[in-house]
């Protein structure tokens, strides 16, 4: 059986030229972000990547097929459209099997970059180890992921929604690189530093890619995790966001939230009780991350 996909025509001359290509998520622009700002965001983090000479593409299942870049119009329906399936590893496969249409996590990203032969991956902030894992054993499928196909991901820490300091354990035990960018702590997504001390820390993308390449040169499975700091202007501090994860954590409690409605929820809590604060400091390291990745890219096809 044939995998269907479809690469946007940007992604095809890349391809056929050589350039570099950073893969991004769609879960961020049909979960994650509220219309209409999720598809400026979508728009502005493309045109990031070609300021810095790589080329985007935007991952997603569309009527069964897999589209590796998303034209401009594809991009606009995807940021409109309701109830749109959030696809990982467990339900890629049958998503595009069935005809349907998807929005792909990180987990499922990873996986389709890897079929496209695209090494780096920008996002915001991956899944990772829910408060209170210990009765709801709730883990993203991101963690295992990385553990699993070989793509450098930049992000900006695990989102602040979740135990950063379980999530960073299971990283371990997975043995995935967690690398800071610059600094001697994992950064918290929504704000740059932290009390967790770095594994890994790197300056520049050089090193990145280089590590990336020995990985491969080794034959070991699974990805980077890059975590690369909120620029401090956007940031928001953890004091003033510690009561106000607090109160959605509760009210997705109260509210008997579960499985993959958790983050969603949470994020458009915080959207809501921040007035907003949130979603502009979200935007703002993701176009951090997406230069980031270029960088990383580029270094990798030199
Ligand atoms: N980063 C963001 N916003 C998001 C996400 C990441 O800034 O909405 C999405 C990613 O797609 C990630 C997913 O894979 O949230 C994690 O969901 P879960 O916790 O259900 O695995
Ligand atoms: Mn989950």
């Amino acid at each position: 059986m044939s995998l269907p996909i479809t690469y946007s025509a940007e992604v095809a001359e890349a391809r056929a030229k050589g350039l570099a290509i950073v893969a991004l998520e769609s879960t961020i622009i049909t979960h994650g972000m509220p219309f209409p700002q999720n598809v400026e965001t979508a728009r502005l983090v493309e045109q990031d990547l070609r300021d810095q000479g790589a080329v985007p593409a935007t991952i997603a299942v569309m009527n069964g097929q897999l589209h590796i870049g998303l034209e401009p119009a594809e991009l606009d329906a995807l940021g409109q459209a309701q109830n749109v399936a959030k696809l990982s590893r467990a339900d890629l496969a049958a998503c595009i099997a069935t005809g349907g249409t998807g929005a792909t996590t990180v987990a499922a990203t990873m996986i389709a970059a890897q079929l496209a032969g695209i090494h780096v991956f920008a996002t915001g902030g991956i899944g990772g180890v829910h408060q209170g894992a210990e009765t709801s054993f709730d883990i993203s499928a991101d963690l295992q992921e990385l553990a699993l196909t070989p793509v450098t991901v930049v992000c900006a820490g695990a989102k602040a929604i979740l135990d950063l300091p379980k999530t960073f354990e299971v990283l371990e035990t997975l043995g995935v690189p967690v690398i800071a960018y610059g600094q001697d702590t994992i950064p918290a997504f929504w704000s740059a530093a932290s009390n967790m001390p770095a594994p890994l820390r790197m300056d520049d993308a050089a090193q990145i890619a280089a590590s990336h390449q020995m990985r491969v040169a080794m034959g070991l499975s699974g990805g980077q995790l890059v975590t690369n700091p909120i620029p401090a202007s956007d940031e928001i501090a953890a004091e003033v966001l510690a009561p106000i994860i607090a109160q959605a954590l509760a009210e997705a409690e109260a509210q008997k939230i579960s499985a993959k409605a958790v983050t969603p929820f949470l994020l458009d809590r915080i959207f809501t009780l921040t007035e907003g604060r949130s979603l502009t400091a979200n935007i703002a390291l993701v176009r951090n991350n997406a230069r980031l990745a270029a960088k990383i890219a580029l270094e990798l096809v030199k």
